[in-house]
């Protein structure tokens, strides 16, 4: 058997040997829009003392795994998407008597269904307790169970040490088709009822300093940019919840970028880009497309969200077409509720998506994910019909649907989500908006693996072949 563990495991202050392993759930999605590293790694890596030897298995890629291998311990992070494949991986680990710890969004708000599955849960951030797992790991006493409520609050986030994420990564250089993340600022002081953010990162805002922010894009394009690929310039992946809180910080974060010679991605407030002087801003700071969760185009379905006073059909085609002018592609982003939404709704919104041509559309079933505000009112209400977490990719229902049959509104759905990447739709989009390349390639990518799901639901549901989607 392999070992890269050291030899003399009792002091204190020896190296550890780790595996740290991003875990791909059977149902998550195959987008061409993954970035090079799970951030989660990325961030535990960056903080822990450099005499540790790290080593990253990313399942997003293909790496694969051998249990066979010795560490001091195996840490497996976790999204409620990858949940179940993560206590697979442990379960095994375990078998051939390896220490796991499990940490991440998903156990963090279900550490006792993941508690048989690991040595050691860790609940919320790692940045205040890393160190002090790390020490017990090498006393040999690592505990059940680390909360960050034990630990002070976590007012700085680390930068990332691309550096030793290169060494500790299978990945290579990638050209500019390839994302390389990066945050500037975590948390979101809003409160959406969907989103985790709010219960977990969200209380507190954190920036990071402008002169950390520099030095790790650097390092980032000099561990991870291959110069002579494709595009002359990196793509990053902002992973920030949420970047424009205060106009002042995003333009001085959009500044600072428009300096590093990047293009980038982005998630981004509607409001912000109502701006002009802020939409200028982006595109002359590099970003090719900003992903805004738009939510409906139906008004009294955006009412629900509380997000009414806020947002229109009107003002999200006419905030699209400025973008666009401007030379900044925007990723629409749509959720489907089935308390909410009827077929009609549904083409109504394919016909807005066609007409304006949005880039690279998202359509989402509204899902309780755990840790949400949503999850506990539909827990309580009794609402929630699955908790099979490899379903928990917005492309299946798991709450109740009152007004239609479970499988029939998931078809509708699916052929709808389907039939914004139809070819006319393709087509339009890419004369259309900025970047016609991206718009293409991301397209044809997104139709493949929209009509792979949709083909294997009518199977497995022995449903007929949807032939008509609507081509406006
Ligand atoms: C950037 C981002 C993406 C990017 C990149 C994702 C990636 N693979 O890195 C893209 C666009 C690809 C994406 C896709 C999806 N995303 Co997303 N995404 C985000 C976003 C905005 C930021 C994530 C991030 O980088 N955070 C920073 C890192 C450092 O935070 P972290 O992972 O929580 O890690 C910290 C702690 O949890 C802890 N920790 C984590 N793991 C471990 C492990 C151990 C051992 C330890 C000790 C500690 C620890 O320490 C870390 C540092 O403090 C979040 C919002 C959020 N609040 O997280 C949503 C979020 C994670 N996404 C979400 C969802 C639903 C998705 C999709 C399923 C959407 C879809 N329908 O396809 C896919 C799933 C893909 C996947 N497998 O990750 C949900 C997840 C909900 C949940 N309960 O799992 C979130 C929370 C948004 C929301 N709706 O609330 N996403
Ligand atoms: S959906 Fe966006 S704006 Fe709402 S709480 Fe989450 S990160 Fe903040």
């Amino acid at each position: 058997m392999e070992t890269n563990a050291p030899e003399t495991p009792s002091s204190a202050s020896r190296p550890l040997s780790i595996l740290l392993i991003a875990p791909k759930g059977k149902k998550d999605s195959k987008t061409n829009q993954k970035p090079l590293f799970h951030m989660a790694l990325g961030v535990l890596i960056s903080i822990s003392p450099p005499e540790h030897h790290l080593e990253i298995i990313d399942e997003h890629f293909g790496d694969g795994i051998d249990y066979s291998k010795k560490y001091d311990f195996v840490a497996i992070t976790s999204r409620t998407i990858d949940a179940s494949r993560a206590y697979d991986i442990a379960d095994r680990f375990r078998q051939h008597g390896q220490k796991v710890i499990l940490g991440g969004l998903h156990v963090s708000f279900n550490p006792e269904e993941a508690a048989p599955h690991a040595d050691t849960i860790v609940s919320g951030e790692a940045e205040n307790l890393w160190g002090t797992l790390l020490e017990d790991a090498q006393l040999n006493r690592l505990k059940p169970s680390y909360d960050a409520k034990d630990f002070p609050p976590v007012t700085e986030i680390a930068p990332l040490d691309y550096r030793r994420i290169a060494a500790a990564s299978k990945r290579g250089k990638v050209d500019g088709t390839k994302s390389i993340p990066i945050y500037i600022t975590r948390g979101c002081p809003f409160t959406c009822s969907f989103c985790v953010t709010p219960n977990f990162t969200g209380k507190l805002y954190r920036t990071q300093k402008p002169e950390d922010l520099k030095r790790q894009i650097e390092e980032a394009k000099e561990m991870f940019f291959l110069q002579n690929g494709k595009k002359s310039k990196p793509w990053f992946m902002l992973c920030d919840e949420n970047l424009g809180i205060s106009k002042k910080r995003l333009w001085d974060a959009l500044d600072l970028l428009k300096e590093c010679n990047i293009n980038f991605s982005v998630f981004f407030s509607m409001n912000f880009l109502e701006d002009d002087e802020t939409v200028k801003k982006l595109v002359d700071a590099g970003c090719l497309m900003a992903m805004v969760g738009f939510e409906s185009i139906k008004q009294s379905t955006l009412e629900a969200y509380n997000k009414g006073h806020v947002n229109s059909a009107g003002k999200i085609a006419e905030v699209i077409e400025r973008c666009r002018r401007a030379g900044l592609n925007i990723q629409g982003n749509f959720l489907i509720n089935p308390d909410l939404d009827t077929y009609e709704d549904m083409d109504d919104l394919v016909e807005f998506i066609g007409k304006n041509n949005v880039f690279m559309p998202i359509m989402q079933i509204i899902t309780p994910y755990p840790g949400t505000t949503m999850y506990h009112e539909y827990k309580e209400k009794g609402l929630i019909t699955d908790e099979d977490w490899d379903k928990y990719n917005a492309m299946n229902l798991v709450i109740e649907s009152k007004k239609y049959p479970p499988v029939t509104f998931q078809h509708k759905f699916m052929t709808s989500y389907y039939g914004t990447y139809a070819w006319k739709k393709i087509i339009n989009r890419t004369r259309a908006n900025p970047y016609p390349a991206l718009n293409l390639i991301t397209s044809l990518a997104f139709r493949k693996n929209l009509r792979e799901q949709l083909r294997t639901f009518e199977a497995i549901h022995r449903l007929p072949k949807a032939r008509k989607f609507n081509i406006l």
